[in-house]
């Protein structure tokens, strides 16, 4: 087989890539090692930034999820029993974050993808990429019991962090930068209409809880756990105990609670690969780096990658231009820093590290100076909308 450009993984990275080369007329081809049922129904993020939005819209990628979309325009910081609100539109000049379930837009990508004929194929096995020295590499993988090599310009790494194009890179060439944090987060989603109009971070002595939301139905809510704990430890009584014990608050307001549709526990980490290329082979998303959910980016972290990947590669098609390409790197981790601070500091601020008291004062100190100063306010609101792309969009203008 052969084409322009060899996408493993069907993620956000990989299907928002696949739509941006299309729209330049790029060959592209999706290899994907899990069911399209599985895809559409992974559990993961649900908060959408403004630009990423933006982008959705601007590739005609949007409609359902305009239709469907929860706007918030703020959100609310609980802690010593008593919430405050962060204006997030007061404080941008009008932005607004979108929440939208991560495999709702997962679903939107590939039913739009495959409509257009575009190659997505799933239940690929062994894949394996090759020949990067060349100008031609490969990507070898089983498909319907037989093996299949496919012949690219470049290869697109889109295949998460436990995915294979990582580890294919040379040792020696990339250098990692992680952070462990000592806790994982105890994720449900719950058939309970949200108690509240906007997602709830809590810092409680306790540890940190999170009220986000999927729908008028549909609530997300977030425990923090010890790293070592099971679900087996965590029955669905003890965790809306936990829930209402970390997310109560002066005042008349009450959790609703329902039947708990699905929970999973998610290890915090912090990860960063440096460089982001090697050769033809270009990583983006969870395959380059991994955020601590608290800042809810990593979804956006990873849609802004491959926006910049894209336009390197409609510069080369365009003219042979390679300045784009070789400053991929460069380019996205200049972000990727940005983002790994803000995630890393929401996490320090709002979760229990230790039972060291300078700490949690440290920690009361930063939230009533966040939630009490517009300065500071504003510093956290643009973070958290989204800054805007500072690289190079390619033309994404729906043709006709
Ligand atoms: P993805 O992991 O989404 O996609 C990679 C794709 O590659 C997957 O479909 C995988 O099946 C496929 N793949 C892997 N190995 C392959 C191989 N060898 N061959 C072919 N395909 C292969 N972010 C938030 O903001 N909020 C959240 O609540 C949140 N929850 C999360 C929960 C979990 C369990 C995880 C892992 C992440 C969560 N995230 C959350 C972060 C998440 O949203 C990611 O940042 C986002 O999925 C990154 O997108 P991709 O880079 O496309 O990677
Ligand atoms: C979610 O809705 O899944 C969500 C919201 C905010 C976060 C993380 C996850 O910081």
């Amino acid at each position: 087989m052969d084409t322009q450009v060899a996408i493993v993984g069907a993620g956000p990275a990989g299907l928002v890539l696949s739509h941006l080369l299309d729209r330049q007329g790029i060959d592209c081809v999706v290899l994907e090692n899990r069911s399209r049922a599985y895809v559409e129904s992974r559990i993961r993020a649900g908060v959408l930034e403004h630009s990423t939005v933006e982008l959705l819209r601007a590739l005609g990628l949007a409609d359902r999820l305009i239709r469907e979309r929860m706007v918030h325009h703020g959100l609310e910081f609980l802690f010593e029993g008593t919430a405050h609100r962060i204006a997030l539109s007061e404080l941008t000049g009008g932005k607004t974050i979108t929440i939208y379930g991560q495999h709702e837009l997962v679903k939107d990508l590939i039913r739009a993808r495959l409509d257009k004929g575009g190659d997505i194929l799933f239940e690929v096995s062994d894949v394996t990429v090759g020949a990067l020295d060349q100008s031609r590499p490969t990507v070898r993988f089983g498909y319907s019991g037989a093996a299949h090599e496919l012949t690219a310009d470049f290869v697109a790494g889109c295949d998460g962090f436990h995915g294979i194009c990582r580890p294919s890179i040379p040792a020696g060439v990339l250098h990692s930068y992680e952070r462990v944090y000592p806790f994982s987060w105890l994720g449900i989603l719950a058939q309970a209409p949200p108690s509240s109009a906007e997602l709830i971070y809590a810092r409680h002595e306790r540890g940190f809880a999170l009220h986000s939301m999927r729908s008028a139905e549909i609530t997300r809510l977030y425990l923090q756990v010890a790293p070592d704990e099971t679900l087996d430890d965590w029955p669905d009584h003890r965790i809306w105990n936990e829930l209402r014990t970390r997310l109560a608050r002066v005042g008349d307001w009450e959790l609703t609670t329902g039947p708990v549709l699905e929970k999973g526990i998610t290890p915090m980490r912090s990860f960063v690969a440096e460089p982001m290329q090697h050769r033809r082979l270009f990583l983006a998303g969870d395959a380059a780096h991994i955020v601590p959910a608290t800042g809810a980016k990593g979804l956006n972290l990873a849609v802004a990658d491959v926006t910049a990947l894209a336009a390197g590669l409609t510069a080369w098609y365009a003219s042979g231009r390679t300045d784009l390409l070789d400053s991929y790197s460069r380019t996205c981790l200049q972000r990727v820093w940005r983002v790994q601070h803000f995630s890393w500091w929401m996490t320090s601020m709002l979760h229990k590290l230790s039972d060291d008291a300078f700490d949690e004062r440290l920690q009361l100190s930063q939230l009533r100076y966040v939630t009490s100063s517009a300065a500071a306010a504003t510093s956290l609101a643009e973070n958290y909308v989204g800054l805007p792309y500072t690289f190079q969009v390619p033309p994404v203008a729906v043709s006709a």
